[in-house]
């Protein structure tokens, strides 16, 4: 199954010259791990080509290189023809922040689905998904390892960013014998670890643990659902002049807790009327992606996440989600 899509990629790939390459909003690790090993790839073919996001970059990602290559600016995209593009890490094309641009542009030979979210819908003409894969990072992996294509050391960093960010340094449920073993396959062709853990692990300000202090003093445990929910405010973030960046690795930190517990949900109120929810588990027995789709959202059985208007109150001793 892997082996005739790759083939069709390979086809649609070799007799495009000019190709759009596009991630998800809000990029993470391993949408701009994926997006930029992909880049690489393509550059060596010698192919034109545009990396875009809607949204810039976080600064801790500046220890790869190519990071220069990725656009925000969308005349690049409306103004310019394009043979084939390919999407990465987006469980559905909307992800890209661009799904009406995207759905009326021509792209001839092919717009390509490359991911790992067992939610993907499968939107492309060429579908790449691998629901156990760690990360989209891993499955370009496989897919350059099924191309024959020679990683280099560069690449290696890109795709590696990738694994360790979405498997939370081989924490949660994305760690597999395959996913270690690609880390490791990476790391041998000379990967820069350190990099990686020092932008995304051992990366904490003073401030930042301050906000995460005032977030954990709002978990709540609800016996009857036996999982914990805290909140996040927009006026958090003001109070430690941070941007949103800085509350990301709460609900990866909420996971540790004992698995007695079913899982946990953060939610977070932008101030302006929306509010995101974060879900994780460490158990086999629960689908947090199921709780997701309830509200419109999607992801990964043990990591999912959702986004609906309302602002939220605390009541009756519990968080809620309020219109
Ligand atoms: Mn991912």
């Amino acid at each position: 199954m892997l082996s005739e899509e790759v083939k069709k990629l390979e086809q649609s790939l070799l007799a495009s010259n000019k190709i759009l390459l596009i991630m998800h909003r809000k990029p993470d690790g391993d949408a701009i791990g994926s997006i930029l090993a992909m880049r690489n790839y393509l550059a060596d073919l010698k192919k034109q080509i545009t990396c875009f996001c809607v949204d810039v970059v976080p600064e801790n990602y500046n220890y790869i290189k190519e990071i220069q290559f990725i656009e925000n600016d969308l005349n690049k995209i409306t103004n310019n023809e394009f043979d084939s593009c390919i999407m990465l890490d987006c469980a559905d094309i909307g992800m890209t922040r661009i799904k009406e641009i995207l759905e009326n542009k021509k792209f001839p030979l092919g717009k390509i689905n490359i991911d790992h979210h067992v939610t993907n819908n499968n939107y492309g003409n060429i579908n790449i998904v691998i629901g156990e894969a760690s990360s989209t990072a891993e499955v370009i992996y496989l897919i350059f390892k099924s191309l024959k294509y020679e990683i280099g050391v560069s690449t290696a960093t890109c795709l590696l960013t990738g694994i360790l960010t979405d498997t939370n340094n081989f924490t949660n449920g994305g760690t597999t014998q395959q996913s270690i073993e690609a880390a490791s396959e990476l790391l041998k062709i000379g990967a820069n670890i350190n990099q990686v853990l020092n932008a995304h692990i051992f990366n904490k300000t003073v401030d930042v643990l301050k906000l995460w202090g005032e977030v954990l003093k709002r978990i709540v445990y609800s016996k009857e659902l036996n999982m914990v929910i805290t909140a996040v405010f927009a006026d958090d973030i003001k109070k430690f002049n941070l941007d949103e960046e800085a509350t990301e690795g709460i609900s990866n930190y909420l996971n540790n807790l004992s698995s007695d517990i079913k899982c946990s949900l953060v939610l977070k109120d932008n101030g302006i009327g929306r509010v995101r929810g974060s879900l994780r588990t460490t158990r086999d027995d629960v689908d947090v992606s199921q709780i997701a789709l309830i509200f419109g959202g999607g992801g990964h059985k043990k990591a999912a996440g959702f986004e609906i208007s309302g602002k939220l109150v605390f009541n009756n001793n519990i968080w809620q989600i309020v219109q």
